[in-house]
């Protein structure tokens, strides 16, 4: 089944929206001197909160085919929860993604499995789709027991969802050891973990599900590694940290998915 890639920008704690609208602009630029064609690949960046009405602006105002999402959300949808920001709020600013459980965010916030099962809850009710983060801590590749782990965190989320709740859920497989470190994976290693969370996909769903889902690789991908990297036949793109704050890097990363 032909599965779209896609290539999200994980900006984390970068750029305020100055800076975020300058590298959008600049980002649709560059892609449109390229012709880059978004049918073949989709492109999405991930600003902090405050960024992201700005991006919305000018998305719509310029017609982007960018898309944009955030990088957490409340498992609330309103009341008194301090700090927090809810799925609705990020729905109506036009986020069609969230990403969910990013080891940094289990590392430091209470996210804890619960936790993140209801936040893809929470994302799925509001109509975005959220993209699952998991990825084996290098003490757990050191045991041996990667893939089980990886494929623990992902049925953790989907034993309780729906086939339609399902459909919408994108993975990325974020080995912990390789963010922001530039110990990226190797490809094979990137492709037996997508594989294995396909497979599980695929036992308790059906092959429907298990073809049509997006398996993305993260940690430390930039534009040298990104090419191997989709060489995996379940590697369906990327989330990408570091990288996505260059956008010459960037566009250069869309347009080897493309
Ligand atoms: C992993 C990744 C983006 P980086 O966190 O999610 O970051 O590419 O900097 O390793």
């Amino acid at each position: 089944m032909a599965r779209i890639p896609l290539v999200a920008g994980n900006w984390k704690m970068n750029f305020d929206h100055l800076e975020a609208t300058y590298f959008v602009q600049r980002l649709a630029w560059t892609l449109r001197d390229a012709r880059f064609d978004f049918r073949r690949c989709e492109v999405a960046l991930m600003p902090a909160f405050t960024a992201l009405r700005s991006v919305q602006v000018l998305v719509e105002a310029d017609d982007l085919r960018i898309r944009y999402g955030a990088q957490s959300v409340s498992v609330t949808s309103q009341g008194a929860f301090t700090g927090d920001v809810s799925a609705d709020m990020l729905s109506k600013l036009g986020c069609r993604y969230v990403i969910v459980g990013h080891s940094e965010r289990r590392k430091y916030h209470p996210e804890d499995d619960a936790n993140i099962v209801d936040q893809v809850r929470a994302v799925l009710a509001a109509g975005m789709q959220p993209i699952l983060c998991v990825g084996e801590s290098f003490e757990e590749r050191r045991q041996g027991i990667e893939l089980e782990f990886a494929v623990g965190q992902v049925h953790d989320v989907t034993r309780d969802l729906s086939d339609e709740d399902v459909a919408r859920l994108i993975v990325a497989y974020e080995p912990v050891w390789a963010i922001g470190t530039g110990m990226v994976a190797t490809p094979d290693s990137a492709q037996q973990a997508a594989r294995a969370i396909r497979e599980a996909v695929h036992a308790q769903f059906g092959p429907r599900m298990a073809g049509a889902m997006r398996i993305l690789y993260g940690g430390s991908v930039n534009s040298r590694n990104a090419q191997q990297l989709l060489r995996g036949a379940d590697v369906d793109g990327f989330l990408v940290g570091g990288a996505s704050l260059d956008v010459d890097e960037f566009a250069k990363i869309c347009r080897l998915a493309e």
